[in-house]
């Protein structure tokens, strides 16, 4: 629906969430006559929308029309130094100026930099704060490619779990969506349905009442473990044991589909060899479950099909992460579920989406940068010491050190891992930092210079997901707030500042996707997978399934059963020979994270922490606003700790404690939580300045990388807590 007229004073138009979230929903906004948004609702004609909206989007108006949306460019004052900003009064530390100085001053700035250590000297830094075809990666990466700025290595959310994936799948695909409704067992395994992927929940209820059963695998009694028919809170990083303790049973007992195997994998035998070690007795030891339940499991797993696992990005989240993540998504394979419709696994579907990112993001651009190559690439996943020991003294890389930070889709002063050295890193009065931004966040309150961003109802995108099948047309809804503008306007902008002048520079919304979908002359795109999709079609319906998925009912699409997979051998691999070249266990095995109750650090800091997400809140959006608090309150500032954890160190409901580590400290209340394991505790992700001591649960995370795709580790982090007695802070 696009936004054509029509006789009614309002209009509806056909927009798409662009916030960091599997469902990507299609999102009607009704627009009156005088241009303002008054409903947002969830598309009804949308399969997985299903015509409904997650609690914190339902409420996006609050959102877009806040007043505290940054709305025009700021620049920080003269004399003013960089750090933590009360909320309410960040704007006396930064002064209005129009866009065109703002762009200019930049630019400028930028050029300098780059002449005087080198374009390498330039960050950027961005996430899926927009996942918009656009607005997560176009225009910007042209332009810092043109520079010759580093290269992000985009790795803080899902580059363990993707990389394990592609290793024994070679694609990000799995079972579609809608199809987990024929399933007769669902396991959620460290993913949260209910909080973080809501529009799968009604397919699970609907298996559910015919007769499905759910299992949910997670440490933390999350909304969906309560509503589970059985809830394993298995002790943290410890899923590659109990997985192959699955395969062990299964193998043992001969309930596997040989012939599945035999025809779709490589490694079985070596597999095989290697699943014999871990027995439902030591996978007791490490879970914490009994010898007895590890072998129902198996068995009503292998014997229940069609079977269908939604694991997520929460057991990645781990030093083994990619192990972990390995080996559940091997258990499909070993029993064959796959063949079964509502069958298999899904951890991400967005394989499925061959936009033309080359087209979109230009690589080449760097041929023409000053480094006629492309550049050096820094994970953001490890910005603490990008910031504060690259290229700095003692640091025998001989890498530039970052002298300017761009920052936008992201809030890394709060999401990012070692709080404390990141907000180090960000203070140094020498380094320049830029913010493209909604709201004064943790980061702004760092910036030189914060430029006002666009909300999905202001700009025009296209988008895929990772958790279903649908491609889809973000129109624009309103004009944007204020002088807020898209990203793609931003970086086209300071382009021609930069005095860029290749013609890429001026594509606009509208051209970028068209070639985003490579049409040949017919306008259909040549993208595999994506032949059926026109941008006329894709403008005037807003969401158009992908091709092998256009008629589910009679040709539906079964992942991984048959034809060649896109992994080095052609086959699903068990054992995999890059991994092993790359000096990787080329087969999943268990090693305790460094930091966990087994670990020798554990003497000093014996409790295991989950720096959990928000149900109500998206990563660090939506912290700042009334009404999204308000639904987080029993929860916000709290520490969740076990009874048998809490006595020994005096600690009662309500007591102010102080959780510690080597990294940092914070002071939260303490919450007792008898549904978590005994040695493991729970805090939430907030704003940094929304605590008294103005710093997160990510003090005490580690800039420590994950087994597999150099991800972050903030579910493997030990902590020790202590009732505090000192006077309270004031805040
Ligand atoms: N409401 C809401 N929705 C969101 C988000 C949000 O912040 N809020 N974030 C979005 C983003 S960025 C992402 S990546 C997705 C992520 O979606 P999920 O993968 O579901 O994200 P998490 O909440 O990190 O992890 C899921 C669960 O894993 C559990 N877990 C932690 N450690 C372990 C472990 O060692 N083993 C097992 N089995 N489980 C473990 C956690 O307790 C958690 O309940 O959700 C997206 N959707
Ligand atoms: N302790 C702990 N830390 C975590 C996690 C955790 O579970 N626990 N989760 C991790 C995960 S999975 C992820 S994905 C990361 C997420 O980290 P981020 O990518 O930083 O995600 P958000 O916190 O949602 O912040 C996104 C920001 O982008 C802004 N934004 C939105 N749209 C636009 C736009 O169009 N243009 C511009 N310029 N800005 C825009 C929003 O206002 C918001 O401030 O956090 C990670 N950090
Ligand atoms: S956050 Fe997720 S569930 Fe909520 S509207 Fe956006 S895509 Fe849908
Ligand atoms: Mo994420």
């Amino acid at each position: 629906m696009g936004p054509a007229a029509t006789s009614s004073p309002f209009r509806v138009v056909h927009t798409v969430c662009s916030h960091d979230c599997p469902d990507s929903c299609g999102v009607l906004v009704t627009v009156n006559e005088g241009g303002r948004a008054v409903k947002v609702e969830g598309d009804p004609a949308h399969p997985v929308t299903n015509g409904f909206l997650c609690g914190k989007v339902a409420k996006y108006l609050d959102r877009v029309y806040s007043p505290d949306r940054v709305l025009y460019p700021l620049r920080r004052k003269v004399g003013v130094a960089k750090g933590p900003l009360a909320k309410g009064r960040e704007h006396e530390s930064f002064e209005r100026i129009p866009w065109d100085e703002a762009l200019e001053a930049i630019a400028e700035r930028l050029k300098q930099v780059a002449d005087q250590y080198g374009p390498e000297s330039i960050l950027p830094y961005s996430y899926a704060g927009n996942m918009g075809l656009l607005g997560y990666g176009s225009m910007d990466r042209r332009f810092f490619h043109r520079m010759g700025a580093s290269q992000l290595d985009r790795t803080i959310c899902a580059e363990a779990g993707g990389q394990a994936w592609n290793h024994v799948y070679g694609k990000k695909l799995g079972t579609p969506t809608e199809d987990v409704k024929l399933a007769k067992l669902i396991i959620a395994w460290g993913a949260n349905i209910h909080g973080n992927n809501i529009h799968l929940w009604p397919m699970v209820e609907q298996a559910r009442r015919n007769g499905a059963r759910l299992i949910v695998i997670d440490p933390y009694r999350t909304r969906t473990a309560a509503l589970a028919d059985w809830h394993i809170a298995i002790r943290p990083g410890t899923d590659v044991a109990l997985a192959l303790g699955l395969m062990h049973v299964i193998l043992r007992d001969g309930i596997d589909d040989r012939s599945y195997i035999d025809a779709m994998t490589v490694g079985f035998d070596r597999l095989a060899e290697r699943v014999r070690e871990y027995t439902p007795e030591r996978v007791a030891h490490w879970t914490g479950m009994t010898a007895a339940e590890v072998e129902q499991l198996a068995r009503e797993y292998a014997t229940t099909l069609p079977s269908f696992i939604r694991t997520n990005y929460g057991v990645q989240r781990g030093e083994n992460g990619g192990a972990a993540t390995r080996a559940i998504c091997m258990l499909p394979a070993i029993t064959g579920a796959w063949k079964h419709r509502g069958g298999g696994a899904q951890l991400s579907t967005s394989g499925a989406f061959k936009w033309d990112k080359q087209t979109i993001e230009r690589p080449d651009l760097a041929l023409k940068s000053p480094l006629k190559r492309l550049a050096r690439v820094v994970n953001m996943s490890t910005l603490g010491q990008a910031l504060t020991e690259l290229g700095q003294n003692g640091d025998a890389t001989n890498s530039p050190a970052v002298h300017a930070l761009f920052v936008y889709n992201s809030n890394p002063g709060a999401v990012a891992p070692n709080h404390n050295a990141v907000v180090r890193g960000l203070a140094r009065p020498d380094l320049f930092t830029v913010v493209h931004e909604q709201f004064l966040t943790d980061t702004t309150d760092y910036a030189d210079y914060i430029l006002p961003a666009t909300t999905f109802l202001e700009h025009i995108d296209a988008q895929g997901a990772y958790g279903h099948y649908f491609a889809q047309y973000s129109h624009q809804a309103i004009e944007p707030l204020g002088e807020a503008r898209s990203n793609v306007w931003l970086f086209s902008q300071l382009a021609q500042r930069m005095g860029f002048e290749d013609a890429c520079f001026r594509d606009t919304a509208e051209e970028m996707i068209a070639q985003a979908l490579a049409p040949d002359e017919s306008g259909h795109s040549t993208n595999p997978g994506m032949e059926n999709i026109t941008l006329a079609e894709l403008q005037q319906k807003g969401h158009v399934p992908l091709a092998f998925h256009r008629d589910p009912e009679n040709h539906p699409f079964k992942p991984f059963t048959e034809g060649a997979v896109l992994t080095p051998s052609g086959k699903i691999e068990f054992y995999s020979e890059a991994l092993g070249s790359m000096g990787l266990d080329p087969l999943p095995g268990f090693i305790p994270p460094t930091e966990s109750r087994w670990s020798e650090a554990a003497k000093q800091y014996p409790l295991e922490l989950l720096g959990r997400k928000n149900d109500n809140y998206m990563n660090s959006t939506f912290a700042n606003l009334p009404g999204h608090r308000k639904m987080e309150s029993r929860t916000s500032q709290r520490l969740e700790i076990h009874p048998v954890d809490a006595e020994p160190r005096g600690i009662a409901d309500g007591d102010r404690v102080r959780v510690s580590n080597g990294r940092g400290s914070l002071l939260l209340s303490a919450l007792i939580n008898e549904k978590l394991p005994a040695g493991v505790v729970a805090a939430r992700l907030d704003w940094a300045k929304l605590h008294p001591d103005a710093v997160n649960v990510n003090a005490l995370t580690s800039e420590r990388l994950t087994d597999i795709g150099a991800a972050p580790t903030f579910y493997s982090t030990l902590v020790e807590v202590v009732r505090d007695t000192q006077p309270a802070p004031k805040g």
